[in-house]
């Protein structure tokens, strides 16, 4: 008889890729700080394969569920429209898994973190669109940072009233930023939670689940305290 554990078990969604670096055949990626962030926090991290056949076994065996980021983009035709950009790569494998893993976790209601295309995916799954690539569509780089990923390189405002200003007591914070697309028109039901100064969104929420928080920069870094206290108060909302 399995024994019940009394942790917090959270779901990571990782990359699926197919160049020939790591191996000659497909192989799953995860930057090794989504985990340990969790397992900081006193949670334990599963790191979830891209196999559709085993969602509905997953979402019995997690509490929670973060969505990461990856070096890929949502195929546009899950918001209705063609690629317009060079730049855009897709990865289907890895976004229906996701799709639908979000999906039967929200209609349970569970807590959820999206972080860089985990954000983005929130607000496309409730019908919401993106910025192709910031760069051609606004004529600015501001997003896409070169230096060590970690440091901390523009500002996000934070709007009163959302979960996340609840969670940091702030109005301003300092963050990172590694993203060449971002949130463009808002999904059913989806808030901003906190914009850039050049009005990039740069977090969103869902106010109508208990935990549904998306955010566009990597708070796995835990580079500041706003950092830390995200992933305290999404360890804490599975309330374990
Ligand atoms: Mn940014």
């Amino acid at each position: 008889m399995k024994q019940m554990i009394d942790k917090p078990i959270i779901g990571i969604t990782v990359d699926f890729l197919n160049h020939k670096s790591y191996s000659k055949y497909p192989w799953y990626a995860l930057k090794k700080n989504y985990a340990d962030a969790i397992s900081s926090f006193g949670g334990v991290p599963i790191l979830l394969s891209c196999n559709t056949r085993n969602i509905a076994d997953y979402v019995k065996i997690i509490d929670g569920l973060i969505i990461t980021g990856g070096d890929f983009d949502i195929d546009p035709h899950y918001y209705g429209q063609n690629i317009t950009s060079e730049t855009v790569r897709i990865n289907s494998t890895r976004t229906n898994f996701e799709i639908e893993i979000l999906r039967q976790f929200l209609d349970l209601n569970r807590p959820v973190l999206g972080i860089c295309g985990g954000m983005q995916l929130i607000n496309i799954i409730k019908g919401g669109s993106l910025i192709q690539d910031i760069a051609e569509e606004m004529g600015s780089s501001f997003h896409k940072q070169g230096m060590p990923k970690h440091i901390t390189t523009h500002t996000a405002r934070i709007k009163n009233g959302t979960i996340l200003h609840n969670i940091l007591q702030k109005e301003i914070i300092d963050v990172n930023t590694s993203h060449h697309q971002a949130v463009k028109t808002l999904g059913d039901g989806v808030i901003l939670s906190a914009e850039a100064p050049d009005k990039i969104i740069e977090a969103v929420e869902i106010p109508d689940y208990k935990f549904c928080l998306g955010i566009q920069w990597h708070p796995e870094y835990l580079e500041t305290n706003a950092d830390k206290q995200i992933f305290k108060a999404f360890i804490q909302a599975i309330g374990k």
